[in-house]
């Protein structure tokens, strides 16, 4: 790289703010300690106007252009995002059906040189990331489909309680709807504790001490342990649907979601799902 060329990075986000183009120096770890501290604490970091400030149009009219390429089909699912005849006893959360309203885009269906596409993809924005969760390296999801996705929650509908198949999930809202708040129960299990009374308190609205709420703007970027916390979008209103770009990393590599869920979210599987079967990759033995 020549001295005036701006690398990629330096060109999507706000390094005013977020020094990534200078990883080990001092405001590089100002922030990565806050992040960790925040990931230690309650699972979930919000880095406010990540994004450069000039290219949060931009991210919304992209987001918006593909918004229409989502798989939409409103479902009945379980928390576990199992089968809904999964033999289970009566006071299990499993058993609780909700209605899943969300759509997302997959990632073949997300143009190359979408911002998002650049961001997930940059050595030095994945390195940012390892170091926020305390991880020497992490890895792309290894699903074709769900590694990068655009979340899209229609006017109407919500994206009901759930667990994330991968250990780490960074976030960035592109589209803010009316409602639709993000929910979430820190650490409500863990990688050897399901925790299921906690976990049907929250289904049955009786866990409302354990709900905790945060306030995006499009352009934020939001760390999260997601297979640890229960989380949720609560019903969109009004006219606009709420966007997120969904990017999925984990800490170790290999990790494909199910067919089950993958047929699910996408309504289709790829020769990569059928493959993974036999070699499936998670770093617990939870439930799903
Ligand atoms: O759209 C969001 O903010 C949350 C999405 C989410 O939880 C997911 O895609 O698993
Ligand atoms: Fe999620």
């Amino acid at each position: 790289m020549s001295g005036t060329e701006t690398p990629v990075i330096a060109r999507l986000l706000n390094t005013a703010r977020y020094p990534l183009t200078q990883p080990g120096s001092v405001a590089w770890r100002h922030t990565v300690s806050h992040a960790r501290a925040a990931l230690r604490g309650g699972g979930c970091c919000v880095l406010s106007d990540f994004i450069a400030p000039e290219l949060v149009d931009t991210l919304r009219a992209q987001s918006a252009a593909m918004a229409p390429a989502a798989h939409y089909r409103v479902e009945t699912v379980n928390a576990y995002n199992i089968a809904l005849d999964t033999p289970l006893p009566a006071e299990h959360p499993g058993r609780v059906r909700m209605q899943r309203g969300n759509a997302f885009v997959p990632r073949d269906k997300i143009p190359a040189g979408a911002v998002i596409q650049r961001l997930y993809t940059e050595p030095v924005f994945q390195r940012f990331v390892a170091d926020c969760f305390e991880l020497a390296q992490v890895h792309e999801l290894a699903d074709p489909l769900a590694s990068l996705c655009l979340n899209v929650v229609p006017p109407g509908e919500s994206h009901p309680w759930h667990f994330d198949v991968n250990e780490l999930t960074v976030s960035m809202l592109t589209q803010a709807g009316e409602g639709g708040i993000f929910e979430y129960c820190p650490n409500i299990r863990s990688a050897d504790a399901e925790n299921f009374d906690d976990v049907r308190a929250v289904l049955d609205d009786r866990g409302e001490h354990l709900v905790h709420r945060l306030s995006l703007r499009p352009g934020d970027l939001q760390l999260f342990r997601g297979r640890y916390a229960l989380h949720r979008v609560t019903p969109v209103r009004g006219t606009v649907a709420r966007h997120t770009a969904i990017l999925a990393y984990t800490q170790h590599p290999g990790v494909v979601s199910s067919l089950e869920r993958t047929r699910q979210l996408f309504g289709r599987v790829t020769p990569e799902h059928r493959a993974a079967i036999r070699r499936t990759v998670r770093a617990d033995r939870l439930l799903d």
